[in-house]
């Protein structure tokens, strides 16, 4: 059935490979090779995960928009000099952004970015410079995405009110009787309760900017030239939507200044990285200097741990729930992501002082 669907997408070769491919959380990833008069093409496929994203037709078009919109500018700045791209959509045969499968499922295919990887850990202070820079430069070039407004692919994706709601709920069900596993997680949790709210009261009250941010800039949503050290694709687009470019800063300071997997069982190596955290502020800054305004500025230090926080908190949900959510490949997997989460507020919390004087360094 896959190649039947596969071969629905406008690609004139006949299709000779095609295996899983990636380590995302959400949807199924394959790659494809195809030949035509001996040259070898590839291509990436997925299926949409629609139990997450209701409407796989808005999240399409948003991509559409975007990386429509991004292309043109890239080619009209000349950030074509350093190879930076953006997803090519594939259309089906028919015209479409995707191609329904015999059960309803939803596909969609971009051109295979060659020579690239999306990391899941770095290795040098200049990667995280820039692995900042890029989200920043992404950012810069949705600012002026005109109406209409992008369609919220996942409603209050980053409401930390809802978040926490969602949480209680799946406490007082306790549907895979597991609360009694986790109370010390529980505790943390609640604990910061109040807290967490800081970046979505702000933007919803208007003390920060709604922006059109990418709202899951973490590591390995970002694809690293082979050879060199830059960037060369911003990636995962399924959420980009109005919020605002803490969150993208957050997740990439969770996800950079971390020396330890997500998924580290081993809660002695997670820790926050302040070298890479100051890298990745240069990096962010140089880029994001021109737009940012001094409320967003003010709550920098406040958003690593926030989204750190929130990712815990999902993560403790969907255990909780008994993981319907995130794809896990072991037992406890999202109990082991919601741990490292919690040791690297932990370790953040404990460099707080020398977090907040790197974070002065950039302020003006
Ligand atoms: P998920 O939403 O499940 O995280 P992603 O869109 O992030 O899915 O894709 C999963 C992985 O596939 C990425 O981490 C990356 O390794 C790879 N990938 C995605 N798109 C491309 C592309 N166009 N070219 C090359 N690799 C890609
Ligand atoms: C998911 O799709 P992926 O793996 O890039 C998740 C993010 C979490 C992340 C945690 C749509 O991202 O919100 O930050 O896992 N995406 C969605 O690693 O829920
Ligand atoms: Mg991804």
């Amino acid at each position: 059935m896959l190649k039947e669907t596969i071969n629905q997408f406008a690609i004139d070769a006949e299709l000779t490979g095609l295996k899983p491919f990636g380590n995302g959380h959400i949807n199924d990833t394959y790659q494809s090779e195809w030949e035509k008069a001996g040259v070898i093409s590839r291509y990436l496929h997925q299926r949409i995960n629609d139990r997450i994203f209701r409407r796989p037709d808005h999240v399409m078009e948003n991509i559409r928009r975007v990386t429509n919109h991004i292309r043109e500018k890239i080619n009209r700045t000349g950030f074509g000099d350093k190879n930076l791209c953006t997803l090519t959509i594939i259309p089906s045969r028919d015209g479409k952004l995707w191609v329904r499968d015999s059960e309803g499922g939803w596909w969609r295919t971009y051109h295979f970015i060659e020579n690239s990887h999306a990391p899941e850990q770095i290795t040098s202070a200049d990667d995280a410079r820039i692995l900042g820079n890029s989200i920043a430069h992404f950012q810069s070039l949705l600012l002026d995405l005109g109406s209409p407004r992008l369609h919220e692919t996942i409603p209050d994706f980053h409401n930390m009110e809802i978040r926490y709601r969602q949480f209680h709920h799946a406490i007082s069900e306790d549907t895979h009787n597991r609360v009694k596993n986790v109370n010390t997680e529980i505790a943390f949790m609640l604990e910061n309760e109040e807290r967490g709210s800081v970046l979505i009261r702000s933007l919803r009250d208007g003390t920060i900017p709604e922006r059109i941010c990418h709202n899951d800039a973490k590591i390995n949503n970002i694809l690293i030239d082979n050879t060199g050290s830059h960037v060369l694709c911003v990636i995962d687009l399924d959420t980009v939507m109005p919020g605002t470019v803490l969150f993208d800063l957050g997740d990439l300071i969770r996800t950079v200044a971390n020396r330890a997997k997500e998924d580290e069982q081993d809660l002695s190596k997670v820790e926050f990285d302040l070298t890479y955290f100051e890298a990745l502020l240069d990096g962010y800054l140089s880029g994001a200097c021109d737009f940012l305004i001094s409320a967003e500025r003010a709550l920098i230090c406040e958003a690593g741990r926030n989204i750190t926080q929130i990712m815990g908190l999902r993560f403790l949900t969907d255990y909780l729930e008994g993981d319907h959510y995130y794809r896990t490949s072991r037992p406890d997997h999202n109990l082991d992501r919601c741990r490292t989460q919690i040791a690297l507020i932990q370790s953040m919390d404990s460099k707080r002082e020398d977090v907040q004087v790197i974070a002065r360094k950039f302020k003006s």
